[in-house]
């Protein structure tokens, strides 16, 4: 990594942070993003989510270890498997402004985004900054070309967030500046948003979580998607094997990377669709491309659903 200030013609003050209501349409969130990386879109989330979400992960945080790096917080707990722990959270991992933003910049026609890492970050007290990070770092530094989105986070505020409890700190613009930098919070600004607030941060663009002045913990929920051809930051078919994905529903389990990245990409044993190792009851398409979908009779065309599988299928 190099060490420097961001070019005179793209200092911190000439991009806004760009704050959007919840109304908002894909497109403008979409137009915001593009000129600043990040945007604030103000109480997406109602209350009754954002206490539901708490109240189901409060048991799996209170028993989750602190950090044992800076860039974990020494004094951050970062809870994970949330989809499987928190029925309440698919709500907000398929909220459509969200789907329709991560489509936009992560899937192109034939192709599909997953879910990267749905993971929280309480911060205590006490906690200081998070270095200055890309989270599209988690590719090895992989130079994308500029412009070119490989993962789009979603920081959903669990409380409110302050200056003073280590509210999300962002680069509005910094997703045009070189690779590599080491930025200082002064090169950052705090966000201020209400509980059911969604930071959206572009792989791109520089971030990371503020200090902890306060004396109660500051919780995020951070449900980032990725291209379908990365490997996803958390692991989850660990966190939710095929026997615990049955019960979630088929769109959640889709996102959570069981369907097809896009033709012949993760497929399962002879062309199976890897949809079929969790619901063995509905027929998918075998084969590289990605095929028809089930109908809502769990069949295609009336095929049975035993079509095209092998002996031990
Ligand atoms: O918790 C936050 O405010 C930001 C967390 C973050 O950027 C990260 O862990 O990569």
């Amino acid at each position: 990594m190099t060490s420097c200030a961001p070019d005179a013609h793209t200092d911190l003050a000439d991009v806004k942070l760009p704050r959007l209501a919840a109304s908002a349409k894909p497109f403008e969130l979409i137009g915001a993003l593009d000129h600043a990386g990040c945007a604030v879109v103000d109480s997406l989330a109602s209350a009754g989510v954002v206490s539901a979400v708490l109240s189901q992960l409060e048991p799996h945080m209170e028993a989750t270890a602190t950090g044992q790096d800076d860039v974990s917080g020494r004094l951050t707990r970062r809870t994970g498997a949330v989809p499987v722990r928190a029925p309440a959270s698919w709500e907000l991992l398929r909220h459509p402004l969200v789907l329709s933003v991560a489509e936009h910049y992560l899937a192109p026609p034939g192709q599909r985004f997953h879910i990267c890492t749905a993971v929280t970050s309480e911060l205590l007290p006490g906690q200081g900054a998070q270095p200055v990070h890309r989270d599209q770092w988690t590719y090895g530094y992989y130079p994308w070309p500029s412009g070119f989105e490989v993962e789009l986070n979603v920081l959903w505020a669990l409380c409110d967030f302050t200056e003073g409890n280590g509210g999300t700190r962002v680069a509005p613009g910094s997703h045009k500046w070189p690779d590599g930098r080491e930025l200082d919070q002064s090169q950052t600004v705090g966000v201020s948003c209400a509980a059911g607030s969604a930071v959206v941060v572009l792989g791109s663009c520089y971030h990371g979580a503020g200090a902890n002045h306060s004396d109660g913990s500051r919780t995020a929920l951070s449900i980032g998607y990725q291209r379908a051809w990365l490997r996803q930051g958390e692991n989850q078919y660990l966190n939710c094997p095929p026997e615990a994905a049955r019960e979630l529903p088929e769109d959640i389990v889709r996102l959570l990377g069981y369907q097809r990245g896009s033709d012949a990409l993760g497929y399962w044993r002879d062309g199976e669709d890897p949809m079929t190792a969790v619901y063995p009851d509905r027929t998918y398409h075998v084969g590289l491309g990605m095929g028809p979908e089930p109908q809502d009779d769990g069949r295609i065309d009336g095929q049975d659903a035993s079509v095209g599988r092998g002996e031990d299928g």
